[in-house]
């Protein structure tokens, strides 16, 4: 059985060639299912690992606009729409240079077990642009969403896909997208994309949701270890939507946070973050972490969050900017710094070496797949406000999100503990996530 799902393997990175992060996605989850199909051969036998790895529908389409200076640009827009096993297509969208279509492929593969891990009734997508949203006019931005829309509106709707933000998409731009959707289709349809201003369809904490989330799974899985997240040293990467909301949740639950990032450089903030100073320069003034003058605070150009570990003693280390941003040799400095936890608040920051030396070393490491579905999730409440018409508080979404972390964290821990590997969380995760769209795709038939 083993031979033959690695069979498979290598004929699902034939058929995709150069699309180097979703070979690596799919090793990763193809690595923990030997014990699954030993177990129910059917998997193999009824081709539903085969049709897990190859999208349902792929969409490819252009985006042009005009800048302020009147010149036409032209970016690549993308939407995979990878399994609807359980529910309407669901997964966000990335505005950035370095998207191609395996980042999607990727970032939708992924989104497939993460979804199913929520328990909601949520299928698998991704999408994006290589539009690069720094240094762009508000009017610029805009102009770019009406037309990524225009064209994208054909393929999402409340039952059939539901975007979301990620990287370079937060709050401005959703509002565009938005609002050139229900301009074309000419009803206020709110379920057709998530991550909405409260006071047009949106939840409270969603813009919260992945961040706090993230640092709800690592104070369950703590808390399994008789520990807690009071006085921890935690070094958060990134300073987008992810990081800074886990970087002010974890705070709040007594931890100090020594350390940011974003893409210019490293913040070492050994007496704890202001963070504060950090939403007014990355979210209001769109600038880099450079201009933080809080007295004992140090930036370093050019570093990245894991070299300040150098100097730093860090307990928790938090990955929440991008893909492969913590190699081995990151996680040898983690090592040596004494971190002991490593949960991945962005999809897929862990190089496969680093997960391997960090779970050598006996780190507790969580994957992005259980340790970020917060934000989907609460995407998923989001739609459920919307169906009812009804808007919950801060408290009720919160605990709600609370709840589905433990509940991830647990059937994670169970999972692994099945199939003998106790503590192996991304396994745990890998094999749940699965089971739960394999058995529906079992029960759909072929299609
Ligand atoms: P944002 O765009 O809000 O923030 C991204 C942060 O990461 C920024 O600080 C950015 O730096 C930094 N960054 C991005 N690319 C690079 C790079 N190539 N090298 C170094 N730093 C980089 O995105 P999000 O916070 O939404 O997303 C972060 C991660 O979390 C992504 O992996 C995303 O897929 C994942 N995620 C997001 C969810 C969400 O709900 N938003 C849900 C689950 C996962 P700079 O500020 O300089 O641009
Ligand atoms: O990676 C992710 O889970 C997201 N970017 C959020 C997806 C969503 O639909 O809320």
């Amino acid at each position: 059985m083993e031979h033959r799902l690695d069979e498979v393997r290598t004929e699902v990175l034939r058929r995709n060639p150069g699309e180097p992060e979703f070979h690596q996605a799919v090793t990763e989850v193809f690595a923990s299912l030997a014990p699954v199909v030993a177990e129910h051969p059917h998997y193999l036998e009824a081709g539903v690992i085969e049709r897990i790895c190859e999208p349902e529908r792929q969409i490819i389409f252009r985006v042009p606009w005009t800048d302020d200076a009147g010149r036409v640009r032209i970016n690549r827009g993308f939407r995979v729409q990878f399994n609807s096993a359980l529910g309407p297509y669901k997964g966000g969208l990335r505005f950035h240079p370095a998207v191609s279509l395996g980042t999607v492929k990727f970032l939708g593969f992924e989104q497939i077990f993460k979804n199913a891990l929520t328990g909601m009734p949520l299928g698998g997508a991704k999408g994006g642009s290589d539009f690069d949203p720094k240094g762009r006019s508000d009017a610029e931005v805009m102009r770019f969403c009406q037309s990524f829309m225009t064209e994208a509106h054909r393929y999402i709707g409340e039952h059939t896909d539901v975007p979301a933000g990620d990287i370079g998409v937060g709050r401005r731009e959703i509002g565009y997208l938005f609002g050139q959707y229900t301009r074309i289709v000419d009803r206020h349809e709110s379920g057709a994309i998530t991550g909405k201003g409260l006071s047009w369809g949106g939840s409270l904490v969603r813009n919260e949701a992945t961040g706090y989330g993230l640092v709800y799974f690592v104070r369950r899985m703590l808390e399994r270890h008789g520990r807690d997240l009071d006085g921890a040293r935690v070094l958060v990467s990134g300073s987008g939507n992810v990081a800074i909301a886990a970087a002010e949740r974890v705070a709040s639950l007594g931890a100090i946070v020594v350390g940011m990032s974003d893409s210019t450089g490293a913040l070492a903030t050994p007496d704890g973050i202001d963070i504060t100073r950090v939403r007014e320069l990355k979210e209001e003034r769109r600038t880099t972490l450079t201009g933080y003058d809080v007295p004992g605070a140090r930036f370093v150009s050019g570093a990245t969050a894991w070299e300040l570990a150098r100097e730093l003693r860090v307990d928790v280390a938090l990955p929440c900017a991008t893909q492969n941003e913590l190699d081995a040799d990151a996680a040898r400095l983690l090592v040596t710094a004494g971190t002991t936890v490593v949960a991945e608040g962005a999809n897929m920051p862990c190089t496969p070496e680093a997960v391997r030396l960090l779970r050598e070393a006996g780190v507790l490491f969580a994957p992005g797949k259980a340790a970020n579905a917060g934000g989907v999730a609460t995407s998923a409440l989001e739609m459920q406000q919307n169906a009812s018409r009804d808007s919950w508080s801060f408290e009720h979404t919160d605990s709600r999100l609370a709840e589905i972390m433990d509940d991830i964290h647990d059937r994670c821990l169970e999972t692994s503990i099945a199939y003998g590997a106790a503590g192996d969380y991304a396994l745990g995760a890998n094999i749940a996530g699965f089971t739960r769209v394999a058995d529906a795709m079992l029960a759909l038939g072929v299609i």
